[in-house]
Protein backbone atom coordinates (compact mmCIF):
# COMPACT_ATOMS: atom_id res chain seq x y z
CA UNK A 1 0.00 0.00 0.00
CA UNK A 2 1.18 3.74 -0.94
CA UNK A 3 1.79 6.08 1.76
CA UNK A 4 0.76 9.46 1.69
CA UNK A 5 4.09 11.15 1.86
CA UNK A 6 5.06 8.49 -0.97
CA UNK A 7 2.26 9.53 -3.43
CA UNK A 8 2.87 13.60 -1.96
CA UNK A 9 6.92 12.87 -3.16
CA UNK A 10 6.23 10.93 -6.44
CA UNK A 11 3.59 14.17 -7.70
CA UNK A 12 6.35 16.43 -6.60
CA UNK A 13 8.65 14.33 -8.74
CA UNK A 14 6.71 15.67 -11.39
CA UNK A 15 6.30 18.79 -10.83
CA UNK A 16 2.78 19.25 -9.09
CA UNK A 17 1.74 19.52 -5.61
CA UNK A 18 -1.41 17.34 -4.72
CA UNK A 19 -5.05 18.21 -2.65
CA UNK A 20 -5.05 16.11 -0.06
CA UNK A 21 -8.13 14.53 -1.27
CA UNK A 22 -6.64 13.20 -3.95
CA UNK A 23 -3.86 11.54 -1.67
CA UNK A 24 -6.99 9.54 0.23
CA UNK A 25 -8.49 8.81 -3.64
CA UNK A 26 -5.48 7.21 -4.28
CA UNK A 27 -4.88 5.65 -1.52
CA UNK A 28 -8.41 4.04 -1.07
CA UNK A 29 -7.90 2.60 -4.55
CA UNK A 30 -4.73 1.32 -3.64
CA UNK A 31 -3.65 1.61 -7.46
CA UNK A 32 0.11 2.93 -7.92
CA UNK A 33 -0.14 3.31 -11.85
CA UNK A 34 -3.14 5.81 -11.20
CA UNK A 35 -0.27 8.78 -10.43
CA UNK A 36 1.40 8.03 -13.43
CA UNK A 37 -2.41 8.33 -15.16
CA UNK A 38 -3.57 11.71 -13.41
CA UNK A 39 -0.13 13.37 -14.57
CA UNK A 40 -0.55 12.24 -17.87
CA UNK A 41 -3.54 13.97 -18.00
CA UNK A 42 -3.08 17.17 -16.46
CA UNK A 43 -1.89 20.42 -18.04
CA UNK A 44 2.06 21.06 -17.14
CA UNK A 45 1.56 24.55 -15.44
CA UNK A 46 -0.87 22.45 -13.23
CA UNK A 47 0.16 23.99 -9.82
CA UNK A 48 -1.87 21.70 -7.89
CA UNK A 49 -3.60 18.24 -8.33
CA UNK A 50 -7.15 18.32 -7.33
CA UNK A 51 -10.06 16.14 -8.19
CA UNK A 52 -11.23 16.99 -11.61
CA UNK A 53 -8.03 15.48 -12.36
CA UNK A 54 -8.69 12.05 -11.74
CA UNK A 55 -9.28 10.37 -15.10
CA UNK A 56 -12.83 8.36 -15.60
CA UNK A 57 -14.35 10.48 -12.08
CA UNK A 58 -17.41 12.01 -13.23
CA UNK A 59 -19.17 14.37 -10.41
CA UNK A 60 -22.13 12.73 -9.33
CA UNK A 61 -24.92 14.43 -7.69
CA UNK A 62 -26.29 12.90 -4.53
CA UNK A 63 -30.13 11.99 -4.61
CA UNK A 64 -32.95 12.96 -7.05
CA UNK A 65 -34.25 16.75 -6.80
CA UNK A 66 -38.08 17.36 -6.95
CA UNK A 67 -38.53 20.67 -7.80
CA UNK A 68 -42.04 21.24 -5.65
CA UNK A 69 -44.63 24.10 -5.90
CA UNK A 70 -44.41 26.47 -3.91
CA UNK A 71 -40.69 26.27 -3.58
CA UNK A 72 -40.22 25.15 -0.27
CA UNK A 73 -40.41 21.63 0.83
CA UNK A 74 -39.67 20.27 4.35
CA UNK A 75 -37.77 16.86 3.16
CA UNK A 76 -37.30 15.92 6.44
CA UNK A 77 -38.41 17.22 10.20
CA UNK A 78 -41.94 18.55 9.10
CA UNK A 79 -43.36 19.39 12.53
CA UNK A 80 -45.24 16.07 14.17
CA UNK A 81 -42.62 13.81 13.09
CA UNK A 82 -40.16 12.88 15.45
CA UNK A 83 -42.16 10.73 17.65
CA UNK A 84 -41.68 10.17 21.69
CA UNK A 85 -38.32 9.55 23.25
CA UNK A 86 -39.04 5.68 24.02
CA UNK A 87 -37.37 2.83 25.53
CA UNK A 88 -34.45 0.53 25.24
CA UNK A 89 -35.31 -1.47 22.66
CA UNK A 90 -36.03 1.53 20.17
CA UNK A 91 -32.38 2.57 21.08
CA UNK A 92 -30.87 -0.67 19.75
CA UNK A 93 -32.80 0.04 16.42
CA UNK A 94 -31.68 3.40 16.65
CA UNK A 95 -27.64 2.64 16.67
CA UNK A 96 -28.70 -0.34 14.24
CA UNK A 97 -30.16 2.25 11.51
CA UNK A 98 -27.13 4.09 11.98
CA UNK A 99 -24.72 1.44 11.20
CA UNK A 100 -26.73 0.52 8.47
CA UNK A 101 -26.63 3.71 6.62
CA UNK A 102 -23.22 4.76 7.04
CA UNK A 103 -21.40 1.10 7.00
CA UNK A 104 -23.37 0.98 3.29
CA UNK A 105 -21.57 4.06 2.87
CA UNK A 106 -18.46 2.79 3.11
CA UNK A 107 -19.15 -0.58 1.87
CA UNK A 108 -19.15 0.61 -1.41
CA UNK A 109 -16.07 1.37 -1.27
CA UNK A 110 -14.18 -1.30 1.01
CA UNK A 111 -14.54 -5.09 1.01
CA UNK A 112 -14.64 -6.03 4.15
CA UNK A 113 -15.90 -9.18 6.11
CA UNK A 114 -17.76 -10.09 9.64
CA UNK A 115 -15.59 -9.73 12.55
CA UNK A 116 -17.04 -12.44 13.83
CA UNK A 117 -15.45 -14.17 11.01
CA UNK A 118 -12.13 -12.64 12.48
CA UNK A 119 -12.29 -13.77 15.63
CA UNK A 120 -13.30 -17.36 14.89
CA UNK A 121 -10.78 -18.16 12.49
CA UNK A 122 -7.69 -15.91 13.43
CA UNK A 123 -5.44 -18.35 11.95
CA UNK A 124 -7.32 -18.56 8.81
CA UNK A 125 -6.85 -14.43 8.48
CA UNK A 126 -3.22 -13.95 10.26
CA UNK A 127 -0.32 -12.14 8.04
CA UNK A 128 -3.68 -11.24 5.84
CA UNK A 129 -5.38 -7.43 4.91
CA UNK A 130 -8.57 -7.32 5.66
CA UNK A 131 -10.98 -4.88 5.94
CA UNK A 132 -14.02 -4.37 8.87
CA UNK A 133 -16.73 -1.61 9.23
CA UNK A 134 -18.01 -1.06 12.84
CA UNK A 135 -19.55 1.60 15.07
CA UNK A 136 -16.93 2.86 18.01
CA UNK A 137 -18.10 1.63 21.07
CA UNK A 138 -14.83 2.60 22.86
CA UNK A 139 -11.92 5.10 22.19
CA UNK A 140 -8.99 5.62 24.15
CA UNK A 141 -5.27 6.25 24.30
CA UNK A 142 -2.73 3.67 25.87
CA UNK A 143 -0.55 4.58 27.78
CA UNK A 144 2.20 4.88 25.17
CA UNK A 145 0.11 7.21 23.63
CA UNK A 146 -1.31 4.69 21.02
CA UNK A 147 -4.99 4.97 20.09
CA UNK A 148 -7.19 1.72 20.94
CA UNK A 149 -10.84 1.71 19.77
CA UNK A 150 -13.36 -0.89 20.12
CA UNK A 151 -15.47 -1.56 17.16
CA UNK A 152 -18.34 -3.00 16.52
CA UNK A 153 -20.52 -4.69 13.84
CA UNK A 154 -24.12 -7.10 14.09
CA UNK A 155 -21.62 -9.90 14.35
CA UNK A 156 -19.22 -9.00 17.01
CA UNK A 157 -16.89 -6.45 18.11
CA UNK A 158 -12.87 -6.14 17.92
CA UNK A 159 -9.98 -4.00 19.44
CA UNK A 160 -8.24 -2.10 16.96
CA UNK A 161 -5.20 -0.30 17.80
CA UNK A 162 -3.52 2.44 15.50
CA UNK A 163 0.06 2.97 16.21
CA UNK A 164 1.03 6.39 16.94
CA UNK A 165 3.91 5.88 14.94
CA UNK A 166 2.06 5.57 11.49
CA UNK A 167 1.92 9.41 10.39
CA UNK A 168 -0.84 8.45 7.79
CA UNK A 169 -3.67 6.98 10.02
CA UNK A 170 -2.74 8.72 13.31
CA UNK A 171 -4.00 12.03 13.15
CA UNK A 172 -7.31 10.93 12.06
CA UNK A 173 -7.30 8.06 14.78
CA UNK A 174 -6.91 10.76 17.83
CA UNK A 175 -10.17 12.63 15.84
CA UNK A 176 -12.06 9.20 16.55
CA UNK A 177 -15.29 9.76 18.68
CA UNK A 178 -17.75 7.54 20.41
CA UNK A 179 -20.63 5.67 18.45
CA UNK A 180 -19.15 7.04 15.17
CA UNK A 181 -18.86 4.58 12.15
CA UNK A 182 -15.50 3.45 10.45
CA UNK A 183 -13.90 1.14 8.04
CA UNK A 184 -10.38 -0.03 9.04
CA UNK A 185 -8.00 -1.66 7.32
CA UNK A 186 -4.80 -3.85 8.81
CA UNK A 187 -3.76 -7.11 10.07
CA UNK A 188 -4.96 -9.18 13.19
CA UNK A 189 -2.31 -10.17 15.55
CA UNK A 190 -1.02 -13.37 16.31
CA UNK A 191 -3.07 -14.78 19.06
CA UNK A 192 -6.22 -13.15 17.26
CA UNK A 193 -7.04 -10.85 20.59
CA UNK A 194 -6.43 -7.45 18.64
CA UNK A 195 -6.11 -5.91 14.57
CA UNK A 196 -3.76 -3.72 13.77
CA UNK A 197 -5.36 -0.89 12.07
CA UNK A 198 -3.71 0.75 8.65
CA UNK A 199 -6.03 2.80 7.39
CA UNK A 200 -9.26 4.69 8.14
CA UNK A 201 -11.90 5.26 6.28
CA UNK A 202 -15.20 7.56 6.85
CA UNK A 203 -18.38 7.26 5.22
CA UNK A 204 -17.41 11.01 4.09
CA UNK A 205 -18.69 13.20 0.74
CA UNK A 206 -17.81 11.35 -2.35
CA UNK A 207 -14.75 13.38 -3.76
CA UNK A 208 -16.53 13.96 -6.70
CA UNK A 209 -19.79 15.27 -5.48
CA UNK A 210 -21.83 17.62 -7.52
CA UNK A 211 -24.35 19.91 -5.73
CA UNK A 212 -27.31 21.10 -7.36
CA UNK A 213 -27.92 24.88 -8.40
CA UNK A 214 -30.87 26.28 -8.96
CA UNK A 215 -32.15 27.51 -12.11
CA UNK A 216 -34.03 30.04 -11.35
CA UNK A 217 -32.76 33.00 -9.43
CA UNK A 218 -33.54 32.70 -5.48
CA UNK A 219 -31.51 34.10 -2.21
CA UNK A 220 -31.54 32.31 0.89
CA UNK A 221 -30.65 34.59 4.05
CA UNK A 222 -29.50 32.54 7.21
CA UNK A 223 -29.62 33.37 10.72
CA UNK A 224 -29.42 31.85 14.10
CA UNK A 225 -29.87 32.07 17.84
CA UNK A 226 -31.87 35.19 18.08
CA UNK A 227 -32.01 35.01 22.10
CA UNK A 228 -35.55 37.43 22.36
CA UNK A 229 -36.20 38.37 25.70
CA UNK A 230 -32.75 37.96 26.86
CA UNK A 231 -31.21 41.51 27.85
CA UNK A 232 -28.23 40.90 25.64
CA UNK A 233 -30.86 40.77 22.51
CA UNK A 234 -29.28 43.37 20.11
CA UNK A 235 -32.57 44.86 18.72
CA UNK A 236 -30.97 47.91 17.15
CA UNK A 237 -29.15 45.25 15.07
CA UNK A 238 -32.25 43.15 14.59
CA UNK A 239 -34.01 46.90 13.03
CA UNK A 240 -31.10 47.24 10.51
CA UNK A 241 -31.27 43.93 9.37
CA UNK A 242 -35.43 43.79 9.48
CA UNK A 243 -35.11 47.40 7.18
CA UNK A 244 -32.43 45.85 5.05
CA UNK A 245 -34.86 42.77 4.40
CA UNK A 246 -37.63 44.86 2.97
CA UNK A 247 -35.65 46.51 -0.38
CA UNK A 248 -33.80 42.73 -0.42
CA UNK A 249 -34.56 40.10 -2.94
CA UNK A 250 -34.41 37.13 -1.03
CA UNK A 251 -37.28 34.74 -0.70
CA UNK A 252 -36.08 32.83 2.09
CA UNK A 253 -35.31 33.07 5.82
CA UNK A 254 -34.04 30.37 7.76
CA UNK A 255 -33.69 30.43 11.66
CA UNK A 256 -31.41 27.56 13.38
CA UNK A 257 -33.09 28.19 16.82
CA UNK A 258 -32.69 29.49 19.91
CA UNK A 259 -35.42 31.82 18.72
CA UNK A 260 -36.09 32.98 22.36
CA UNK A 261 -34.12 33.32 25.22
CA UNK A 262 -36.37 30.91 27.45
CA UNK A 263 -37.28 30.64 30.93
CA UNK A 264 -34.94 28.64 33.39
CA UNK A 265 -31.86 27.30 31.16
CA UNK A 266 -28.84 28.32 33.43
CA UNK A 267 -29.17 29.16 37.03
CA UNK A 268 -29.28 32.85 37.69
CA UNK A 269 -30.76 33.28 34.21
CA UNK A 270 -33.87 35.49 35.50
CA UNK A 271 -31.19 38.38 36.13
CA UNK A 272 -30.48 38.55 32.52
CA UNK A 273 -33.53 38.46 30.70
CA UNK A 274 -36.27 41.51 29.82
CA UNK A 275 -38.81 39.45 29.38
CA UNK A 276 -39.69 36.44 31.70
CA UNK A 277 -43.10 34.99 30.26
CA UNK A 278 -41.56 32.52 27.87
CA UNK A 279 -45.33 33.06 25.96
CA UNK A 280 -44.54 36.27 25.69
CA UNK A 281 -41.21 36.01 24.47
CA UNK A 282 -42.68 34.26 21.58
CA UNK A 283 -45.17 36.77 20.91
CA UNK A 284 -42.44 39.63 20.54
CA UNK A 285 -40.67 37.15 17.93
CA UNK A 286 -43.80 36.70 16.32
CA UNK A 287 -44.48 40.58 16.29
CA UNK A 288 -40.79 40.60 14.90
CA UNK A 289 -41.11 38.40 11.90
CA UNK A 290 -44.67 40.09 10.93
CA UNK A 291 -42.37 43.29 10.50
CA UNK A 292 -40.47 41.50 7.56
CA UNK A 293 -41.72 41.30 4.27
CA UNK A 294 -44.66 38.79 4.08
CA UNK A 295 -43.64 37.18 0.57
CA UNK A 296 -40.42 36.02 2.27
CA UNK A 297 -40.90 32.75 3.03
CA UNK A 298 -39.47 31.76 6.92
CA UNK A 299 -38.47 28.35 8.38
CA UNK A 300 -37.95 28.31 12.38
CA UNK A 301 -36.29 25.11 13.88
CA UNK A 302 -35.84 24.93 17.98
CA UNK A 303 -32.42 25.30 19.52
CA UNK A 304 -31.79 24.32 23.34
CA UNK A 305 -33.01 27.51 24.65
CA UNK A 306 -37.05 27.39 22.64
CA UNK A 307 -39.61 25.67 25.35
CA UNK A 308 -39.31 21.79 23.54
CA UNK A 309 -37.31 18.92 24.97
CA UNK A 310 -33.72 19.04 24.46
CA UNK A 311 -33.69 15.46 22.91
CA UNK A 312 -33.00 15.83 19.01
CA UNK A 313 -34.72 15.49 17.09
CA UNK A 314 -36.29 18.33 18.97
CA UNK A 315 -39.99 19.10 18.19
CA UNK A 316 -41.43 22.11 16.47
CA UNK A 317 -42.38 24.91 18.36
CA UNK A 318 -45.68 23.57 19.53
CA UNK A 319 -48.96 25.62 18.18
CA UNK A 320 -49.87 26.82 21.92
CA UNK A 321 -46.73 29.46 21.58
CA UNK A 322 -47.13 29.98 17.66
CA UNK A 323 -50.06 31.62 17.81
CA UNK A 324 -49.22 34.93 17.05
CA UNK A 325 -46.53 34.25 14.02
CA UNK A 326 -47.38 35.29 10.53
CA UNK A 327 -48.92 32.79 8.22
CA UNK A 328 -45.61 32.66 6.07
CA UNK A 329 -43.44 31.05 8.52
CA UNK A 330 -42.89 27.58 8.64
CA UNK A 331 -42.23 25.83 12.09
CA UNK A 332 -40.34 22.62 11.87
CA UNK A 333 -38.44 20.40 13.55
CA UNK A 334 -34.51 20.23 14.57
CA UNK A 335 -32.57 18.73 12.64
CA UNK A 336 -34.90 19.36 9.25
CA UNK A 337 -34.53 18.63 5.98
CA UNK A 338 -35.78 21.85 3.48
CA UNK A 339 -35.72 22.09 -0.08
CA UNK A 340 -35.41 25.43 -1.87
CA UNK A 341 -36.07 25.62 -5.02
CA UNK A 342 -34.47 22.13 -5.48
CA UNK A 343 -31.16 23.18 -3.66
CA UNK A 344 -31.46 21.16 -0.04
CA UNK A 345 -30.38 22.55 3.23
CA UNK A 346 -29.69 20.43 6.25
CA UNK A 347 -30.84 23.11 9.44
CA UNK A 348 -29.28 22.02 12.71
CA UNK A 349 -28.82 23.93 16.00
CA UNK A 350 -25.50 22.54 16.52
CA UNK A 351 -25.61 21.64 20.83
CA UNK A 352 -23.01 18.82 19.26
CA UNK A 353 -20.66 21.57 18.15
CA UNK A 354 -19.96 21.82 22.29
CA UNK A 355 -18.97 17.52 22.62
CA UNK A 356 -17.34 17.63 19.84
CA UNK A 357 -15.44 20.87 20.42
CA UNK A 358 -14.05 18.95 23.57
CA UNK A 359 -13.00 15.36 21.93
CA UNK A 360 -11.47 16.83 18.98
CA UNK A 361 -7.97 17.90 19.02
CA UNK A 362 -7.34 21.64 17.74
CA UNK A 363 -10.82 22.21 17.76
CA UNK A 364 -12.11 25.74 18.67
CA UNK A 365 -15.22 27.53 19.17
CA UNK A 366 -13.42 30.56 17.01
CA UNK A 367 -13.58 28.38 14.03
CA UNK A 368 -17.30 26.27 13.60
CA UNK A 369 -16.80 25.38 9.74
CA UNK A 370 -14.32 23.16 10.84
CA UNK A 371 -16.87 21.22 13.16
CA UNK A 372 -18.98 21.17 10.07
CA UNK A 373 -16.53 19.57 8.10
CA UNK A 374 -16.14 16.98 10.67
CA UNK A 375 -20.17 16.53 10.66
CA UNK A 376 -20.05 15.47 6.85
CA UNK A 377 -16.77 13.30 7.35
CA UNK A 378 -18.98 11.27 9.64
CA UNK A 379 -22.13 12.30 7.80
CA UNK A 380 -23.23 13.10 11.31
CA UNK A 381 -24.89 15.50 12.85
CA UNK A 382 -24.05 14.38 16.40
CA UNK A 383 -21.88 11.32 17.11
CA UNK A 384 -21.27 10.38 20.83
CA UNK A 385 -24.73 9.47 22.12
CA UNK A 386 -25.66 10.96 26.06
CA UNK A 387 -22.95 13.33 26.53
CA UNK A 388 -23.99 17.55 26.36
CA UNK A 389 -26.12 16.55 23.63
CA UNK A 390 -29.47 14.54 24.66
CA UNK A 391 -30.37 12.10 21.72
CA UNK A 392 -33.90 10.78 21.93
CA UNK A 393 -33.05 7.13 20.46
CA UNK A 394 -36.27 6.07 17.76
CA UNK A 395 -36.36 3.54 15.41
CA UNK A 396 -34.12 5.56 12.20
CA UNK A 397 -31.43 8.01 13.21
CA UNK A 398 -32.33 11.58 12.30
CA UNK A 399 -29.05 12.93 13.00
CA UNK A 400 -27.74 10.79 10.12
CA UNK A 401 -26.88 13.08 6.97
CA UNK A 402 -28.60 11.80 4.21
CA UNK A 403 -29.39 12.45 1.37
CA UNK A 404 -26.09 15.17 0.97
CA UNK A 405 -27.42 18.64 1.25
CA UNK A 406 -25.68 21.71 -0.86
CA UNK A 407 -25.86 23.75 2.41
CA UNK A 408 -25.46 22.65 6.44
CA UNK A 409 -26.97 25.30 8.42
CA UNK A 410 -25.98 25.42 12.33
CA UNK A 411 -25.62 28.19 15.24
CA UNK A 412 -25.69 27.70 18.68
CA UNK A 413 -21.81 28.65 18.81
CA UNK A 414 -22.81 32.61 18.71
CA UNK A 415 -19.52 33.03 16.31
CA UNK A 416 -19.49 32.95 12.40
CA UNK A 417 -18.07 30.75 10.31
CA UNK A 418 -17.99 29.16 6.45
CA UNK A 419 -16.56 26.19 5.22
CA UNK A 420 -16.92 24.67 1.68
CA UNK A 421 -16.17 20.49 2.21
CA UNK A 422 -16.07 19.00 -1.56
CA UNK A 423 -19.10 20.95 -2.62
CA UNK A 424 -20.98 21.04 0.41
CA UNK A 425 -21.45 25.14 1.69
CA UNK A 426 -21.05 24.89 5.80
CA UNK A 427 -22.53 28.44 7.50
CA UNK A 428 -22.77 28.56 10.99
CA UNK A 429 -24.96 31.91 10.99
CA UNK A 430 -23.48 33.78 14.71
CA UNK A 431 -26.00 35.62 16.47
CA UNK A 432 -28.20 38.58 18.04
CA UNK A 433 -27.13 38.35 21.51
CA UNK A 434 -23.95 40.02 22.24
CA UNK A 435 -21.50 38.65 25.13
CA UNK A 436 -23.43 37.41 28.14
CA UNK A 437 -21.38 37.53 31.36
CA UNK A 438 -21.88 33.60 31.31
CA UNK A 439 -19.73 33.56 27.77
CA UNK A 440 -17.49 36.38 29.04
CA UNK A 441 -16.43 33.94 32.00
CA UNK A 442 -15.95 31.39 29.59
CA UNK A 443 -13.68 33.44 26.89
CA UNK A 444 -16.21 32.74 24.28
CA UNK A 445 -16.49 36.42 21.60
CA UNK A 446 -19.57 36.09 19.81
CA UNK A 447 -19.80 37.34 16.37
CA UNK A 448 -23.47 38.88 16.53
CA UNK A 449 -25.89 40.36 14.20
CA UNK A 450 -24.73 38.92 10.91
CA UNK A 451 -26.67 37.50 8.11
CA UNK A 452 -25.65 34.99 5.32
CA UNK A 453 -26.91 35.15 1.95
CA UNK A 454 -26.55 32.37 -0.36
CA UNK A 455 -27.78 32.93 -3.85
CA UNK A 456 -29.03 29.44 -4.51
CA UNK A 457 -27.82 29.66 -8.30
CA UNK A 458 -23.77 29.97 -7.69
CA UNK A 459 -24.32 28.61 -4.04
CA UNK A 460 -22.05 31.46 -3.19
CA UNK A 461 -22.34 33.22 0.15
CA UNK A 462 -22.09 36.86 1.68
CA UNK A 463 -22.35 38.07 4.80
CA UNK A 464 -24.02 41.36 5.68
CA UNK A 465 -23.24 42.26 8.88
CA UNK A 466 -25.61 44.79 10.70
CA UNK A 467 -23.83 45.21 14.46
O1 LIG B 1 -24.97 28.74 23.65
C1 LIG B 1 -24.17 29.84 23.43
C2 LIG B 1 -22.71 29.52 23.56
O2 LIG B 1 -22.35 29.30 24.92
C3 LIG B 1 -22.24 28.29 22.83
O3 LIG B 1 -20.95 28.56 22.34
C4 LIG B 1 -22.13 27.22 23.84
C5 LIG B 1 -21.80 28.00 25.08
N1 LIG B 1 -22.40 27.34 26.22
C6 LIG B 1 -23.69 27.39 26.57
N2 LIG B 1 -23.90 26.67 27.70
C7 LIG B 1 -22.70 26.17 28.05
C8 LIG B 1 -22.22 25.36 29.13
N3 LIG B 1 -23.04 24.91 30.07
N4 LIG B 1 -20.91 25.06 29.16
C9 LIG B 1 -20.07 25.52 28.22
N5 LIG B 1 -20.46 26.29 27.20
C10 LIG B 1 -21.74 26.60 27.10
P1 LIG B 1 -26.52 28.86 23.97
O4 LIG B 1 -27.14 27.60 23.58
O5 LIG B 1 -27.04 30.02 23.19
O6 LIG B 1 -26.63 29.13 25.44
FE1 LIG C 1 -27.80 30.26 21.33
ZN1 LIG D 1 -27.86 27.11 21.59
Amino acid sequence: MLANAEIVRRFLELKHQVHPDVVSYIREQNDPTLIDRIAAGVPGDTLVISAEHIPGLKKVRDGTRFLVDPELEVIMGSAGTTGSVSGHEDAVHYFRDRYNCLSSMLRARMNVMPIEALAKSPHRYRDEECSVIGMVADVRTTAKGHRLVEVEDPTGAIRVLFNKGRDDSFAEAERILPDEVLGVKGKLSNDGGLFFAEQLFRPDVPINNAPFKSDRPGKAVLISDVHVGSDTFLEDGWNRFADWLQDSDAGYLLIAGDLVDGIGIYPGQDNELTIKNIYEQYDVFAEMLRDLPSRIRIVAAPGNHDVVRMAEPQPAIPPEFTAKFPSNCTLVENPCLLNLQGVRVLMYHGRSIDDMIGLIPGASYERPGEIMEEMLKRRLLASPYGMRTPIAAMKNDRLVIDPLPEILLTGHVHICGITRYRGVLGVNAGTWQAQTAFQKQMNIHPTPARAFIVDLQTLQPEVMDFS
